[in-house]
């Protein structure tokens, strides 16, 4: 942004105002045309406001073709900077707009646009204005009728929201479909797409006894990998009924795959549309990972028929109302149907990981943002994972019960409304009786809190204190913090391992302390002997610890724990402890050793037959770099790649026998199944293979030829790639000869060649770019490639010289005009970056400082760029 008269202008959540009209239906007529589609709005309109005023409708790259009001064509209008203001109107009128649009130049993926020969939509957040002028806020709530008209053979199927209500063909090759939503829905969940595909049709009978209409729509010859995405699909519409109570609404449900499209998938109402990533699966494709991703995102985008579209948000500030509480959502679905316990260590990866860096980061801000430029720049994991543990910890606090009392009050107060996040927080408190006026500093206070921990035992009184202070460090939006309330769940363990039971004034109290005060202390009685104590039991919070453990209790939490999160939160203790001195010694330029209490753990587990698979691969999998560095107030990239791999590698050295028995013993019992058992050993077998591949390497390369799973290969191509084993070449050459025709399944071959920290990285990475299987057009593509080196290939893309920033700098400055929302998302490596040391943080600035400068920096990247160099100037 060179002309500074030119920013963008900030929007705040305390400026909301509620609209000056609303429209009650819109009947959109779409003539598809890829260069010149014509689309005809009309409106009914009604002034709310009670003087009279303009209309301000929204619109962004539409031409404007003619305007009326009440069929009289309308002259009192003007055009100005993304408005259409319109004056000179009675209170109740039809509004009838024709606009043109240009959906194969469309290269943003944001409104009408084209994936491959189809076109589609992509409407949330503000994108249905470059669809037409409109009301372009989620507050204002319409019913639809569409009808599309296009060539009948190059586009047999034509789609919209709700139910076909008629169709015919025309004389000029075309045919035309109309469809009608009765539920009213903003803007944003409008949905269009018209193609040729393959269609697997199915049905569900609801628990009223309705029959559903199931079809998912796929680029030909998908057919045979449609099978899971339409069985999760139906799960998920069972699980909602049996766990909240909620039933599909509408006659038929349909999902359709693309292949361009900027994020996960898009709860449009009854016309989902999907990443084709989110979608195709069968076993030579896909990675169990993979198909329990899909399950989850179809399973939330499915949640959100109900928490989003029947109950939406009134503003754009209050998007964790709907995101937060489906996320919860999904997670529940998925831990119901799979492992509670490996699902909530993967959530809690991911905190720790990525959501604890946003709140650390340049863009920090509350579940429910105050400030915003760019809308889009705000589906983040704050919003979304924060906002979902927000909703855990008041499930936490009310059980089950009282929170799906919570849920009905909620749904039965605010159906067919457009509210906010303090009325989902209301209904949960008027339906519990429980105070949650505190509670909800959640929402408004940005940042990870910090417990310190206290503790003391008097033998004599049998007494044990536990002393908890909170703290949540000033964040770079927002200076001062308040004490929250904070559930935090925990056990106290006899020296045998045995649980103690908790007494407070001779009664029994429940393990969910309340934490409301910066300070609390409670007084438990009874307690025969030095306990040790479990915090977080289940990561009651989204906090973190300050706490001295020694390894004698970290070992008996490991071993005793009741709650299987708490195991193996008591393992990443145990681990961080010895990373944290490990990487003292490599500053200081000693030797490492890894000590032998480490070593016997990890054969102690390694043994253990009657351990859970799935969480035994869990235990034996070493935190990431990125885990690692939340742990550390300043990080040193070099130090951490080193230590970490000092420790796999020294592991791997120290119990060869021990990691090949196991390795071996998984592929031995794997049927090859979707059981969760079978994908619990799968997992095991991969986490191994890391070891294996440093001992016996040709065990790993067997792993990749001879399964014919795609989980294994993806395994063992992972294990070659980390510990750069001969056999590695022989492996990727395979898998580029079988799938270079199929970028979906070559995104993960991308995404591992982009962070194989070998010498040379940049330049392979440069080098990708050109492979024919590569398109800087597709996001999967560019975050398999690009996104994959900046955030998981730390050593190259934080390399000293700067070539690193250097590459993304010049990926961004392409993206920045084609396709700002994808730039956006892959800038974050890049300003996330505080806590480097003053010359990265220089050269990182100097890339910030390039892109600050371009003459049409995307709003999406000024916000980002402006606040990264506020912080790293500071
Ligand atoms: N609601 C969409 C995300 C839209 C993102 C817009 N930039 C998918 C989801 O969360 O279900
Ligand atoms: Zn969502």
């Amino acid at each position: 942004m060179a002309d500074s008269s030119a920013q963008p202008i900030a929007k705040y959540r305390s400026d909301y105002q509620a609209p000056d009209y609303t429209i009650e239906n819109v009947s959109l007529e779409f003539d598809l045309d890829a260069t010149a589609t014509k689309v005809v709005a009309v409106s009914t309109v009604v002034r709310q406001a009670k003087e009279i005023s303009d209309l301000v409708l929204d619109g962004e790259k539409l031409e404007l073709l003619s305007i009326s009001v009440n069929q009289q064509a309308h002259q009192a209008y003007k055009l100005s900077d993304g408005q259409l203001i319109i004056s000179d109107l009675p209170e109740r009128f039809e509004l009838k707009i024709e606009t043109q649009l240009n959906p194969k130049e469309n290269k943003a993926f944001e409104g009408l646009y084209q994936s491959g020969e189809a076109f589609c939509t992509q409407c949330e957040a503000e994108g249905f204005r470059r669809i037409t002028y409109f009301l372009d806020r989620p507050d204002v709530l319409a019913t639809y009728t569409t009808k599309i008209i296009a060539d009948k053979a190059q586009y047999p199927f034509l789609l919209s929201n709700g139910n076909k209500v008629d169709q015919g063909d025309l004389a000029n090759g075309k045919h035309w479909v109309s469809w009608q939503d009765p539920f009213p829905k903003p803007s944003y969940l409008f949905a269009l797409v018209a193609g040729d595909f393959d269609l697997l049709e199915d049905s569900f009978v609801t628990q009223s006894g309705r029959t559903i209409a199931l079809e998912l729509f796929v680029d030909k010859g998908n057919l045979d990998r449609t099978e899971h995405a339409m069985a999760s699909l139906k799960e998920a519409m069972r699980w909602d009924e049996q766990r909240f109570g909620l039933e599909y609404d509408l006659d038929i449900y349909m999902i359709v795959a693309v292949d361009f499209f900027n994020m996960g998938a898009m709860e449009n109402k009854g016309l989902n549309v999907f990443n084709s990533k989110y979608v195709l699966a069968n076993k030579q494709s896909a990675t169990d990972n993979d198909f329990l991703g899909i399950e989850a995102v179809i399973g939330h985008e499915y949640f959100h028929n109900w928490t989003g579209n029947r109950i939406t948000c009134r503003d754009w500030f209050q998007l964790s109302l709907k995101e937060g509480l489906t996320v919860f959502r999904d997670q529940e679905f998925s831990s119901d149907l799979g492992s509670r316990a490996v699902n909530r260590i993967k959530n809690v990866r991911l905190l720790r990981s990525h959501q604890f860096a946003e709140d650390a980061g340049p863009m920090a801000h509350p579940i429910r943002p105050d400030k915003v430029i760019e809308m889009n720049n705000f589906y983040t994991l704050t919003v979304y994972e924060k906002g979902a543990e927000v909703i855990r910890m008041l499930h936490t606090l009310l059980g089950e019960q009282g929170f799906q009392a919570g849920m009905k009050t909620y749904v039965d107060r605010h159906d067919g409304q457009a509210v906010t996040c303090d009325d989902f927080v209301n209904a949960m408190q008027d339906a519990s009786g429980k105070d949650l006026s505190l509670f909800k500093r959640w929402y408004s206070q940005s940042g990870t809190p910090v417990l310190k921990v206290q503790t003391h035992y008097d033998q004599n009184k049998q007494q044990f204190s536990l002393t908890i202070a909170q703290h949540t460090p000033a964040t770079a939006e927002q200076e001062d913090k308040q004490a929250l309330h904070i559930p935090v769940s925990i056990e106290l363990l006899a020296s045998d391992g045995s649980s103690l039971a908790l007494q407070v004034n001779e009664e029994s109290v429940s393990s969910v302390l309340e934490l409301t005060e910066t300070e609390q202390t409670w007084l438990f009685e009874g307690i025969g002997e030095q306990p040790t104590l479990v915090m977080l039991q289940e990561f009651s919070a989204p906090v973190k610890l300050e706490m001295d453990y020694s390894s004698e209790q970290l070992l008996l939490i490991i071993n005793n724990a009741s709650n299987t999160f708490a195991r193996w939160d008591g393992m990443q203790k145990l681990v961080s402890i010895w990373m944290k001195q490990a990487v003292a010694q490599v500053q200081a330029g000693n030797n490492l050793q890894l000590e032998e209490a480490i070593v016997n753990t990890f054969k102690l587990l390694s043994e253990d037959s009657a351990i859970d698979k799935g969480l035994l691969a869990e235990l034996l999998t070493i935190s990431s770099e990125n885990e690692i560095a939340d742990g550390f107030a300043d990080v040193d990239i070099d130090a951490i790649a080193q230590a970490r791999d000092f420790f796999i590698r020294s592991l791997a050295l120290a119990l060869p026998e021990q990691f090949v028995a196991l390795e071996q013993a998984c592929a031995k019992a794997d049927k090859q199944s979707l059981a969760h058992e079978d994908i619990n050993l799968r997992s095991l077998r991969a986490a191994c293979l890391q070891y294996v591949a440093y001992s016996q390497p040709e065990l790993v390369a067997a792993a990749y030829f001879d399964s014919p799973t795609m989980t294994n290969k993806l395994a063992a191509m992972s294990a070659a790639n980390n510990a750069d084993i001969e056999q590695r070449a022989a492996m990727f050459r395979d898998y580029e000869q079988n799938w270079q025709h199929d970028g979906l399944v070559m995104d993960k071959w991308f995404a591992l060649e982009a962070s194989y920290a070998k010498e040379g990285s940049l330049a392979r990475v440069q080098a990708l770019a050109e492979h024919p299987s590569f398109s800087m057009e597709n996001p999967n593509r560019v975050r398999s490639l690009v996104g994959s080196f900046a955030n998981n290939n730390a050593r190259h893309f934080h390399a000293k010289d700067g070539s690193g920033y250097r590459y993304l700098g010049e990926i961004l400055r392409v993206l920045n005009t084609q396709n700002p929302q994808v730039a956006s998302r892959l800038i974050t490596p890049l300003i996330q970056t505080v806590k480097l040391d003053a010359e990265r943080k220089a050269l990182i600035v100097e890339q910030l400082q390039v892109l600050a400068e371009l003459e049409d920096l995307s709003k999406d990247l000024f916000e980002k760029v402006t606040n990264g160099l506020q912080q790293l100037q500071a």
